[in-house]
């Protein structure tokens, strides 16, 4: 039988290969998708949340192990599917308009399915109306957005105020976050969580949901 830790630990060192082929190994000998999940996977994605937080892993480290986390994923998806696990939440992120820094929303994207939340990445330079348009027709419980700029952060406060006129402002809760962000700007804008990194915004929407 596969150890389930050895799938983490591959994942950490970020091994993509060996951790699809675990995967696939633990597959075959029947353990269940969501256990191979949430043991092997999840909790290899915590570790480097851990490690990242603590300064002892950078942001190379961190994605070479996300992209170790999506070989596994690649294999266990359709499984998981066919068994319905229950996925953590519904998330979406995105950059907002007129921004097009993506590698911190990306990091926050990859962070939260390692957390094994259902992602929807809306990507860079997203309006107000397409946060909205996904918030309403994908059933999203957390809406996450991320600007680097000080010129598109009033961005996110239009589309907080773009979801309370379509009537979503209690259905879903945001976060907020990126370089030019601070708590105080996420309190005067009504968004309902700031996180200062990825590893922590994984935190603060568990939070969130609770
Ligand atoms: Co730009 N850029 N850039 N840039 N760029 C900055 C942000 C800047 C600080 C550089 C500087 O002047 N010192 C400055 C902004 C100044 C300001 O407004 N305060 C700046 C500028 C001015 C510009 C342009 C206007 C330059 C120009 O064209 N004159 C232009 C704007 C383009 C646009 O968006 N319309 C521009 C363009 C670019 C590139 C395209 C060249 C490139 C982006 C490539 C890409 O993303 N694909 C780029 C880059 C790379 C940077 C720097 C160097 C690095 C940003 C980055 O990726 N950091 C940046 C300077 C810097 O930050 N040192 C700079 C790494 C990343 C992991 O960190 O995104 O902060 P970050 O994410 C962190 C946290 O903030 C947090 O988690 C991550 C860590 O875990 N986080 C969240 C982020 N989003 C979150 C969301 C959450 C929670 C946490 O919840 C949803």
């Amino acid at each position: 039988m596969v150890d389930l830790k050895l799938i983490s630990e591959n994942l950490i060192s970020g091994k993509a290969a060996k951790v699809k082929e675990l995967v696939q190994q633990a597959l075959s000998e029947g353990i269940e998708p969501s256990k191979i999940l949430k043991e092997g996977l999840i909790a290899g994605m915590d570790t480097v949340g851990v490690k990242f937080k603590a300064g002892e892993f950078y942001i190379p480290e961190v994605l070479i192990a996300a992209r170790a986390m999506h070989s596994g994923m690649e294999i266990l998806k359709p499984q998981l599917i066919k068994s319905g696990a229950k996925s953590s939440g519904r998330f979406a992120v995105g950059t907002v308009k007129g921004d097009v820094h993506d590698i911190g929303k990306n990091l926050v994207a990859m962070m939260m399915e390692g957390a094994g939340f259902e992602v929807l990445d809306l990507g860079t330079d997203v309006s107000s109306d397409k946060f909205v348009d996904a918030v309403k027709n994908k059933n999203i419980e957390v809406l996450g957005m991320s600007s680097l700029l000080t010129t598109t952060m009033p961005m996110m406060k239009e589309t907080i105020d773009a979801l309370a006129a379509n009537g979503l402002k209690g259905k879903v809760k945001t976060i907020i976050g990126g370089a030019p962000v601070t708590q105080n700007y996420a309190d005067e804008i009504g968004a309902d969580a700031y996180s200062t990194d990825a590893a922590s915004a994984v935190d603060k929407v568990k939070a969130l949901l609770k």
